[in-house]
């Protein structure tokens, strides 16, 4: 297989038990799971066939990058896409959040306060305090992996500022693997996740 034309990591970043594994699991629609697994598998690479060219795409759910500052910061100097991840009922993992937001400079970044399924009384963060940390032009999302809530809207915008065809997306891929015409490189419009 040649090599793609189009290699973008995306790097997943916050505080344990937020979300993180779960919210990817949707983008690999692998569905919900409900217990706590602490990740150990953290490095996904996913290529897609999009009219004719080669995307690829790796993905890192950076989470025992976590206690080791010169590891993080090359997943940081690596990554062409962040996306920062804290939980509404978690009050350090927001300020996780704000301190790893100081350290990404000039990159596509998107931020998703996760969990807002959770009842109204077991929130800790404002919306209004989102906003007012990370500006009003910040690319913020309220998301829950358990319902999917916005998670659609979290992967179309991570694709726009990552310059990455919105094929990409989760909604996509089930489009995709049921067209068996898209499998083949030769159709003009043809589409595959490989
Ligand atoms: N209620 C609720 N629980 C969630 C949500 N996302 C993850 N969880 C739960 O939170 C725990 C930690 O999730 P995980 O994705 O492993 O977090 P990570 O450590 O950041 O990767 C698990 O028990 C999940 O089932 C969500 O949106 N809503
Ligand atoms: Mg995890």
């Amino acid at each position: 297989m040649s090599l793609p034309q189009n290699s973008k990591r995306i790097v997943v970043l916050g505080a344990p038990r937020v979300g993180k594994t779960s919210i990817l699991r949707r983008y690999l629609r692998d569905g919900f799971v409900e217990e706590y697994n602490p990740t150990s598998e953290d490095f996904l690479r996913k290529l897609f066939r999009i009219r004719g060219e080669t995307y690829q795409i790796d993905i890192l759910d950076a989470s025992r990058e976590r206690d080791f500052p010169a590891k993080r910061r090359l997943s940081i100097l690596t990554g062409d896409i962040f996306l920062l991840v804290f939980s509404l009922d978690d009050r350090s993992s927001f300020q996780e959040v704000c301190a790893l937001r100081t350290e990404i400079l000039a990159v596509p970044l998107l931020v998703c306060a996760n969990k807002v399924d959770l009842q109204e009384s077991e929130r800790e963060i404002s919306k209004a305090e989102v906003l007012q940390a990370f500006g009003d032009d910040c690319a913020y999302f309220e998301t829950s992996a358990k319902d999917s809530t916005n998670l659609e809207k979290v992967f179309e915008t991570l694709a726009k500022r990552g310059g990455l065809p919105t094929e990409t997306g989760p909604s996509q891929h089930r489009k995709v693997s049921l067209r068996a015409d898209c499998l083949t490189d030769n159709k003009p419009n043809g589409c595959s996740a490989l």
